[in-house]
């Protein structure tokens, strides 16, 4: 395997290249000629699904032919794995995408949370000054809209105070300060990136857009009965994860390094979610009731096809979310408005309608 960097590409190191964004990531580095290098954390069953596609094309293809991603088994709770990784690859570029992701889940594991998503950073930083990188690597932290939490501002954007509320977000907001802290005193270029709500046909399936998507393809197509929710008030600025990613890689191609707020600058109630993903998939749907008694009815056979159910709510819960793009959009020129709301649901409503008439879900 060859670690030198070709001379025509960049070498890349993405830690999280199994997630959502780190496989969209992935796909948008080859294509642009890096050599991509990705952390490969240990799991009970295969976790490399979301990269098979480049992953194990590159192990059956002929080995004389080049190879564009490698995978090194690390963990961002493992000092030594970073710094082993990140000395034996030498990237030009980091993305730290590594993150106890999952909201909910961290008010069961706050100390867990802190470990991924606080320290995670700090060690991806530190590696790099211990091993004298700073002129060389650049890396993006990423960071999250969550870090507003419970705010009065609206829209957000890059000067909005923070008030995060949860373990994950105030985990998150140390690794957004240990990177802007490591960028002043080493001078290292390292960036944040605040990104808000970002979804696809390839997002976990707890989160809700999904969890909503997929359980509309298969309530429509017979194989599921009704899908229980938590907060259907609860309203987030949702873009599309490959919009985004794009956007991670101008960040570090900018002349200085700066944090950018990235949002499509329009949000959605988990409701309106609801009724646009259940409408693509082919039913009308309408809701009655209010709070915990409010349900989602099929319009053309009375029948009740979702409730609210308490297990989904939250200790605290941020109850909206909208983002202000145009720093993005006028020093990075991205353009926010490429996918809009109703397009992202129904790339995702497709894909999930096709999973499930093949069986797959
Ligand atoms: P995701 O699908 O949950 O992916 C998270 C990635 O981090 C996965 O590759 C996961 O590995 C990896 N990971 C978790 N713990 C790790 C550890 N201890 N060591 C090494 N890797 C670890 O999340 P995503 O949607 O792609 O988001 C990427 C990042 O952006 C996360 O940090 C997330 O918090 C942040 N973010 C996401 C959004 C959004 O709306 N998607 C918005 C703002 C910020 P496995 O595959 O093995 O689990
Ligand atoms: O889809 P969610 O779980 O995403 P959440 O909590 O906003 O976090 C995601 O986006 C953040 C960026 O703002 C990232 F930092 C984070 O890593 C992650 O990617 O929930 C969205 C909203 C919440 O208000 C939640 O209470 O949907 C509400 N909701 C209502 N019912 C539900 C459900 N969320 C989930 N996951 N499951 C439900 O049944």
């Amino acid at each position: 395997m060859s670690l030198v960097k070709t001379a025509m590409g960049k070498v890349a190191l993405i830690i999280g290249v199994t997630g959502q964004d780190g496989s969209f990531l992935s796909d948008l580095l080859i294509e642009k000629g890096y050599e991509v290098h990705g952390v490969l954390r240990r799991a009970s069953t295969f976790n490399t699904e979301r990269i098979d596609h480049i992953y194990l094309d590159s192990l059956v293809r002929d080995m004389k032919q080049e190879r564009h991603l490698f995978l090194h088994p690390g963990d961002v709770t493992d000092s030594s794995s970073m710094l082993r990784i990140i000395q034996s690859v030498q990237p030009d570029e980091i993305y730290n995408l590594a993150g106890m992701s999952n909201t909910r889940f961290s008010f069961h594991v706050p100390e867990y949370t802190a470990e991924v998503d606080a320290l995670g950073p700090m060690r991806v930083l530190e590696a790099i000054r211990i091993l004298g990188l700073q002129e060389k690597t650049k890396v993006y932290q990423a960071s999250t809209s969550e870090l507003f939490g419970d705010t009065p501002i609206f829209p957000q954007n890059e000067n909005t105070p923070f008030n995060p509320c949860s373990p994950h977000a105030i985990a998150k907001q140390f690794g957004f300060c240990i990177t802007k802290n490591y960028r002043e005193s080493y001078k290292i270029f390292a960036v944040n990136g605040i990104l808000f709500n970002h979804e696809s046909e390839r997002r976990g399936e707890n989160f809700v857009s999904r969890k909503i998507t997929l359980s509309a393809a298969r309530i429509a197509q017979g194989k599921q009965e009704k899908l229980y929710l938590g907060n259907l008030n609860a309203e987030r600025d949702w873009g599309y994860a490959k919009d985004y990613v794009e956007c991670m890689w101008r960040m570090l191609q900018h002349n200085k390094p700066e944090d950018f707020v990235i949002a499509t600058g329009v949000s959605h109630s988990v409701r309106e979610l609801c009724k646009l993903a259940f409408e693509e998939a082919g039913i009308d749907l309408e809701f009655e009731g209010d709070g915990m008694d409010e349900v989602g009815i099929d319009v053309k056979t009375g029948r009740i096809l979702i409730e609210v159910d308490p297990m989904y709510f939250r200790p605290t819960d941020v109850q909206k979310l909208v983002g202000s793009p145009m720093k993005a959009k006028n020093i990075l020129g991205w353009n926010p408005d490429k996918t809009s709301f109703q397009q992202l649901v129904h790339i995702m409503v497709k894909n999930d309608m096709e999973l499930v008439k093949n069986g797959k879900k």
